[in-house]
């Protein structure tokens, strides 16, 4: 069993800022933040209604960027 911390260190950890259309209320900040959080990989998700995107930090060799579009997508909004 490794150690978790040593194990977190050595993942490639990377962040990438999503541009997202059609969020008009925190209902919707929830459900974005929600499917993100259900990505495999992903670490943390900070989703801001003001500027329409999301900030989400990812194990890339779990989860990558397209996936992380298509969760957003799937749950019905536009990632720009
Ligand atoms: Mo608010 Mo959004 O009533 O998916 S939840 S519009």
């Amino acid at each position: 069993m490794l150690n978790p911390v040593i194990a977190g260190a050595a993942m490639a950890m990377e962040t990438v800022q999503l541009n997202i259309q059609g969020m008009t209320c925190n209902g919707c900040v929830k459900n974005v933040t929600g499917v993100l959080q259900k990505v495999p990989g992903v670490s943390s998700v900070e989703v801001s209604l003001e500027q329409r995107c999301a900030k989400v930090v990812y194990n890339s060799a779990e989860a990558n960027p397209a996936q992380l579009k298509a969760a957003v997508e799937g749950a019905g909004f536009e990632v720009i």
